[in-house]
Formats: C-alpha cells, sequence, structure tokens
C-alpha cells in the first residue's frame, strides 16, 4: 500500500533525488551497526542539532489555522492530501486535515461531550492520536486503531480536563514520522471556565497566536522526500516552517502577546529565546496552567512539548527589531510590531491549582523504564516495541509512580522526549530534585537527558491500551514504544 503510493505523487522527486537516496542508504546501514563503535564526529552523536536552521526573513504573514468548534457535538476531522504554495510558484505535495497541509484547531470545551468523525482521506493507513488528550484507549488512535483508505470513524468522548493546548496528529506503525512530516499535525484547545476568568490574551489572531514549529528538508523542485533524508535517530531538516510558512513574520500590537509554541518536528529541539535579552512569561506547560506565570529568558521544548508564553510588547515600538530566536540566534520569528500601544491590565496572579501532593511525593516506584540506545537499536528495559505484547497494566484511576531512566551509553547517548498517551502526568521529580519551575504543570511528554532519572505521577481516567514512546519520530518508528493496558 505505502510503496504503491509513494511510487504515484512521489515519483519525480524519488528520481531527481536518486543519488541522494542512495547515500542515504548507505547512511541508514550505519545506523544500525553497533554504535558502541561510532566516532564522536558522527553528527547524530551529537546532542546538538547537527544541521543549522535558516534564518527566517520574515517575508511572509505567517498563515493562523482555521478553528473548528462542535456543531451539534460532531466535529469532522479528515485526513487528505493536496498541493500547497509554500514557496511562490511551487506546488509541494503535501498532507493535511480539512486541507492540503497541517489542520484547523479544534477548540473543546471542558465538560462537553464531543464526537469526533474523522475520515481517512489518504491513499494509505493512517490513525487519528489526540496528543495530550484524556480519552478511552480505543479511542486514543495508536497503532491499533487504524483507518484504512477511505474509512470513517468517530470517535466520542467527554472533555475530562482543563484549560490546555494539545494537539494531534497520526500513530500508525511505521508510517507515524513519514506522515507528520508530510503535514498531518493540527492543535486542540480546551477551554473551562478558569481560563476565561484569568484576564489573559485570547484574542485568536489579535494577541493569542499558535506557533508550529517544523523543521523541514526540501527537495530542489521543492517537495518533501522523506525517504531520501530520514535518519534512524531524528530527521533534522534545514528549512523551517511556523505553521506551515516558510521566512514567517507574525504582526502584532503594542501589548501583551500570547503564543502557545508546540515543538511539531520530528526530531529537532528547540530553545526559544528574544534575540532583545529581555524575559517573557510562561504560563502554561503541556497539559495546562502554571499555578503562576514564571519569568523565563529561554524555555527548551523537545518533540511534542508545548509551552504557553507571554510577551509584552508595550515596551518595543515600531522601529524595534524583535524576533524569536533559537540557542543558535537563528531567527525563528520575527515581529512586525505596529498599532498604537494598547492597555493590558494585569493577568491575574494565581492561574491554576496544580500540585504533587506529599501521598504522591511518599509513593514507592512501581513501574521503572530504562530507555537506551541509538538509530534502529533504540529500546526500552530491552525490548523493542510489539503491538502484541501489553508491557504494564495499571489501574484505572490509581496514581503510580513510573521512574523513567535515560541510560548513557558509551556515546553518551541522547535526549529523549518520553510521551505518555492517554493522560496528563505530574512530574515528582528529576534526579532526586524538585523539577524546575517551568515543569511545574501538567505534561504529556517530558525531555529526558543522558542519566537522567526522573519521577512520573501517571493516573488513567479511562480504560484501553495505551502507547508510551520516545516524540523523537524515528525512535518510536525504530521500536522505542510499549503499551500500558489500563484496566
Ligand atoms: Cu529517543
Amino acid at each position: 500500500m505505502r510503496l504503491k503510493f509513494l511510487a504515484a505523487p512521489f515519483l519525480i522527486g524519488s528520481i531527481i533525488l536518486g543519488g541522494c537516496s542512495a547515500s542515504n542508504s548507505h547512511k541508514n546501514e550505519h545506523d544500525m551497526m553497533d554504535h558502541s563503535t561510532m566516532n564522536m564526529e558522527n553528527d547524530h552523536a551529537s546532542h546538538t542539532n547537527p544541521i543549522a536552521l535558516n534564518d527566517s526573513t520574515g517575508q511572509n504573514e505567517i498563515a493562523l489555522p482555521s478553528i473548528i468548534e462542535p456543531q451539534n457535538g460532531l466535529v469532522n476531522i479528515t485526513a487528505q492530501q493536496g498541493e500547497t504554495e509554500i514557496f511562490d510558484g511551487f506546488q509541494t505535495m503535501t498532507y493535511g486535515y480539512n486541507g492540503s497541509f497541517l489542520g484547523p484547531v479544534i477548540k473543546i470545551k471542558s465538560g462537553e461531550n464531543v464526537t469526533l468523525r474523522t475520515k481517512n482521506d489518504l491513499l494509505e493507513p493512517t490513525t487519528f492520536h489526540w496528543h495530550g488528550l484524556d480519552i478511552p484507549g480505543d479511542g486514543d488512535g495508536g497503532p491499533h486503531q487504524i483507518l484504512k483508505q477511505g474509512q470513517s470513524v468517530d470517535v466520542n468522548f467527554t472533555v475530562n480536563q482543563g484549560a490546555s493546548t494539545l494537539w494531534f496528529h497520526p500513530h500508525p506503525e511505521g508510517a507515524t514520522a513519514e506522515q507528520v512530516y508530510k503535514g498531518l499535525a493540527g492543535l486542540i484547545y480546551i477551554e473551562d471556565d478558569n481560563s476565561l476568568k484569568l484576564n489573559l490574551p485570547n484574542d485568536y489572531g489579535k494577541n493569542d497566536f499558535p506557533l508550529i514549529f517544523q523543521d523541514r528538508h526540501f527537495t530542489d523542485e521543492k517537495q518533501f522526500d522523506y525517504n531520501a533524508v530520514q535518519n534512524a535517530d531524528g530527521t533534522i531538516g534545514n528549512t523551517l516552517l511556523v505553521n506551515g510558512t516558510f521566512n514567517p513574520k507574525l504582526t502584532v500590537g503594542r501589548e501583551r502577546i500570547r503564543l502557545r509554541l508546540l515543538n511539531g518536528s520530528n526530531a529537532r529541539n528547540y530553545t526559544f529565546k528574544l534575540n532583545t535579552g529581555d524575559a517573557f512569561q510562561q504560563i502554561a506547560t503541556d497539559g495546562g496552567f502554571l499555578n503562576k506565570s514564571i519569568e523565563l529568558h529561554e524555555i527548551t521544548l523537545t518533540p511534542g512539548e508545548r509551552a504557553e508564553i507571554i510577551i509584552d510588547f508595550s515596551k518595543f515600538d515600531a522601529e524595534s527589531d524583535v524576533a524569536l530566536v533559537n540557542e543558535e540566534n537563528i531567527r525563528l520569528l520575527p515581529f512586525k510590531i505596529e498599532h498604537p500601544k494598547s492597555s493590558s491590565t494585569a493577568i491575574a496572579e494565581v492561574l491554576n491549582d496544580y500540585m504533587v501532593t506529599e501521598e504522591e511525593k511518599s509513593l514507592p516506584v512501581t513501574k521503572q523504564l530504562e530507555l537506551f540506545g541509538m538509530g534502529k537499536m533504540v529500546t526500552i528495559n530491552n525490548q523493542q516495541f510489539d503491538m502484541h505484547r501489553i508491557d504494564f497494566t495499571q489501574k484505572l484511576g490509581e496514581t503510580e509512580i513510573w521512574e523513567v531512566y535515560n541510560k548513557p551509553d558509551t556515546m553518551g547517548g541522547m535526549i529523549h522526549p518520553f510521551h505518555i498517551h492517554g493522560t496528563q502526568f505530574k512530574v515528582v521529580s528529576i534526579d532526586g530534585e524538585d523539577p524546575a519551575a517551568s515543569l511545574q504543570g501538567w505534561k504529556d511528554t517530558i525531555s529526558i537527558e543522558p542519566n537522567q532519572t526522573v519521577k512520573l505521577a501517571v493516573k488513567f481516567n479511562n480504560k484501553g491500551i495505551y502507547m508510551f514512546h520516545c516524540h523523537l519520530l524515528e525512535h518510536e518508528e525504530n521500536g522505542m514504544m510499549g503499551q500500558v493496558e489500563v484496566k
């Protein structure tokens, strides 16, 4: 099925990139070798991103996804293929939800009963995974819930969690990384009574913006050729798209601006900073608000992670050069500042009532996970993913402490962003210490550095089979994934 599909629309790109594909398949063989023999010059042995990104020229105003809300409880979401003009004068073959590239924001309310009517109009199987959503296992969209070409499935659930910025993407075994790469990613906003009372910027497209960061590599014909650039330790591109826009800029007013950051890349990590050196406020983690906003000068997000931040633009003017930059001071997103200064009132001091309880801190560790390896040799507890094997069971509604250790190898190892499906967890400790303030909120994905041990308080509110895995998508694909059955 997949071969047939690739042979059709992506044929031109494959032929032209023949030489590149050949050298890459050599690279893949290298990846399969025992990595203890690799030397330090090998690019993916590094903890840093080996390929630099382009500086955004700010030539294009950033695209904003449309917002869809349930109509009589129903939301239609269709995965489809299409063409998108990412570069002037070029049509790139892309995937998208309800459109040719990326997806809409699905806006739902806490307590609401929602049916997601999913449909697969791709020419290959896919699934619809709701990353961060507290949802019954049979609707979670893991590799068990395949939709064949043309198939439609309703996913019904009641929104059971607080205000947050979640996302959705495919999760079919063996094709997740490629389908995400081609454009399947959308956002989910959950609102609740609390979120509307906090005086946070929430005027979509005016002072409240989603930002999906993805790095890609394009062929000379401006096409994606995933197979040609695929890397077993994470596919990294040299071209940044934010919300699918190349060379983006964001026009903002002189007021507090809320940015909902999603690292939607397959493997690249981003440390976000302002080029001016100014601080900003973080207000939310993956799954909800922090109790209080915290002042930061930078924040790092690994693949799958989100954060909401507020930047105060009232101190800048139209002449100011302000941009979000990364750890290498590459300009990811320049801002165009216009409009007169508006008087924004202070946001609420208390945003949430999150806490790790004394009881949770004193619970014994009942699940231990050891993440290990690189390339195709990635494992959890020395095993690779097997759809027919349940690795753990857990009781519905019971909190357990998962201790996750990132075991380094002779090369030093890599950061693994560890994700658990179907729930939001609490970070109890990192190497025995309280987590940093920016992690003291609900999380579904946590960056674990080599030799680090994190303790997570994990509770499932629904039954079913859920994945846990490294969210570096090529590691997930190579088997760094397991299953927990909640009964
Ligand atoms: Cu990993």
